[in-house]
C-alpha cells in the first residue's frame, strides 16, 4: 500500500536532504504529465485530483497553451515594463474584458496580487475616499487564505501560517465568514475595502450562505468601500463560471486572480479594476520586475481566449454535478461533510477512520493524488478537462479507501 509508493526513497530523501522543510509532499516523484494524468519517475500514473491548487485548471500542458509558449520562447521572453511589447496590449485588454473592467495592472504570483490589492485600496481609500492618513483599515475573514507574505498573514487565522513571522502589518479587521452583520459592524469611517474569497479554499471549499456575498456588495456600495474578490484559487472556471462571484451575480470593484492565469505554465497574476481605483497608481509606485512578461502575456491571452468560450466553465458546471452526486453518495460511507461547487469539492472524512493525510497517502497507492487542507478535510480540484470516466475512477478509489 503506502510503502509501495516509498519505491523512489533515492528520489524522495535527495530532494527532503536540499531542500527546507516548508512543505511535507506525498512521496511522489512525477516526471511527466499530460491532460489530467501525471506519470512518476517509475511509470506509474496518477489522477490529477489538486490541479496544482487550481493552477492547472485546463490540464497539464494544454497544446493551445505549450503552443503559444513555444512561439513566444523562440521571439522574446523579457523587456522589463521599461519598455511596451507586442503581447501587452492584447493581453490587457482581454484580460480587462473578461472580467468587465477597464484596466488590468499584471503580477506574477496570486501573493502578489492581493498585495497589490490592499496598497491600492489604500492608496485609493486616501486619495478618493478622503481616510486620514495612515488610517486606512480593510475588513477580512475568518479562516482566510490570500498568501504567504508578511503582510497577508498578519491577517490569517491559521497559526501554522502566521506565528513567529511578527511584527505584523497593522489595518486589518478580522470578522466571521458568512456573517453579513458582523463585516457591516467592523466598517468604521477608515475603512477602505473588503477582501474576501468568493469560496474559501484551503479552509476547505468553504460556500458561504446564499444572499451573502450579494449582501456585502450592497454594504460595499452603500458604505463607499471597495469589494475586492480573491479569484486566485476559485476563478478562472474552477466553480463552474468564469468567477464564483458570476453564482449570485456578484460584480466586485476588484477581481485578484492568479494561479490557472498562466495555464500551469508561467505564474501569472493580475488586478482587474475600473479606471477610478486603478487611476490612482502614478508611475513608479508600483511594479515587478516579471509582472506582464510577453511569455507571461503570450500564453495568459490564450487562457483568456480558452475561458471566452465558456466550455470550460460548462464543463465544470456539468462534470461537477457527477460529482457532487457521487461524493454525496458517500456521506454515511466514511464522509460527514461535502461541499461541492462546479468542479472543486471539500470533503470531510470521518476523523474516527482516517486524516487527510492519511487518505491522501492511500489514495496515491492506488493512483489518485489529492491533497488535504486541514485535519481530516481533503480537497479535490481535477483539471477541467477531466473525463466523466475519470471522475468516476476517481469516485470509485475513494469509497474503496474509505471502505478499507
Ligand atoms: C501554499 C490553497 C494554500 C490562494 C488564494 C492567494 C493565494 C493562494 C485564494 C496566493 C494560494 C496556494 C499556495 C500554496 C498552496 C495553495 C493553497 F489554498 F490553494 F490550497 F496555501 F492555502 N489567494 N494558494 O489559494 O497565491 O502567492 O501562492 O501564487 O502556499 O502552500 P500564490
Amino acid at each position: 500500500m503506502v510503502d509501495d509508493i516509498l519505491r523512489t526513497p533515492g528520489a524522495v530523501r535527495d530532494a527532503e536532504r536540499w531542500t527546507a522543510h516548508n512543505y511535507h509532499p506525498l512521496p511522489v516523484v512525477i516526471s511527466s504529465a499530460e491532460g489530467a494524468w501525471l506519470t512518476d519517475v517509475d511509470g506509474r500514473r496518477y489522477l490529477d485530483c489538486l490541479a496544482g491548487y487550481s493552477a492547472l485548471n485546463f490540464g497539464h500542458r494544454h497544446p493551445q497553451l505549450i503552443a503559444a509558449a513555444h512561439a513566444q520562447l523562440d521571439r522574446l521572453t523579457l523587456t522589463s515594463r521599461a519598455f511596451i511589447h507586442d503581447q501587452f496590449a492584447d493581453f490587457c485588454r482581454e484580460l480587462a474584458e473578461l472580467c468587465g473592467k477597464d484596466l488590468v495592472l499584471p503580477m506574477n504570483t496570486g501573493a502578489e496580487a492581493v498585495e497589490t490589492g490592499i496598497k491600492v485600496a489604500r492608496k485609493w481609500g486616501y486619495q478618493v475616499k478622503g481616510v486620514a492618513a495612515g488610517q486606512a483599515n480593510i475588513v477580512v475573514a475568518e479562516g482566510n487564505f490570500h498568501g504567504r507574505t508578511t503582510t497577508i498573514v498578519s491577517f490569517s487565522t491559521d497559526e501554522d501560517a502566521r506565528a513567529d513571522f511578527g511584527p505584523y502589518t497593522p489595518g486589518f479587521t478580522v470578522v466571521p465568514y458568512g456573517d453579513l452583520d458582523a463585516l457591516a459592524a467592523a466598517i468604521d469611517e477608515n475603512t477602505v475595502a473588503v477582501l474576501l474569497e468568493p469560496i474559501q479554499g484551503e479552509q476547505g471549499v468553504v460556500v458561504p450562505p446564499e444572499g451573502y456575498l450579494p449582501g456585502v456588495r450592497q454594504v460595499c456600495t452603500e458604505r463607499n468601500l471597495l469589494f475586492i474578490a480573491d479569484e486566485i484559487q476559485s476563478g478562472l472556471g474552477r466553480t463552474g463560471e468564469t468567477f464564483a462571484c458570476d453564482h449570485e451575480g456578484v460584480v466586485p470593484d476588484m477581481y485578484l486572480l492568479g494561479k490557472a492565469l498562466g495555464g500551469g505554465i508561467v505564474p501569472v497574476s493580475a488586478v482587474a479594476a475600473n479606471a477610478d481605483v486603478l487611476g490612482v497608481l502614478k508611475p513608479g509606485q508600483h511594479g515587478s520586475t516579471f509582472g506582464g512578461n510577453p511569455l507571461a502575456c503570450a500564453v495568459a491571452i490564450e487562457v483568456v481566449r480558452l475561458l471566452a468560450t465558456g466550455e470550460f466553465q460548462r464543463r465544470s458546471a456539468e462534470l461537477g454535478e457527477r460529482l457532487r452526486a457521487g461524493l454525496e453518495g458517500l456521506l454515511g460511507k466514511g464522509l460527514v461533510g461535502v461541499r461541492v461547487r462546479g468542479l472543486w469539492a471539500g470533503l470531510d472524512i470521518d476523523p474516527a477512520l482516517m486524516s487527510g493525510r492519511e487518505a491522501c497517502e492511500r489514495l496515491a497507492a492506488r493512483g489518485v493524488l489529492a491533497k488535504d487542507t486541514h485535519g481530516s478535510t481533503i480537497r479535490l480540484a481535477p483539471p477541467l478537462v477531466i473525463t466523466e470516466e475519470e471522475i468516476d475512477l476517481a469516485l470509485t478509489q475513494l469509497a474503496e479507501v474509505l471502505a478499507a
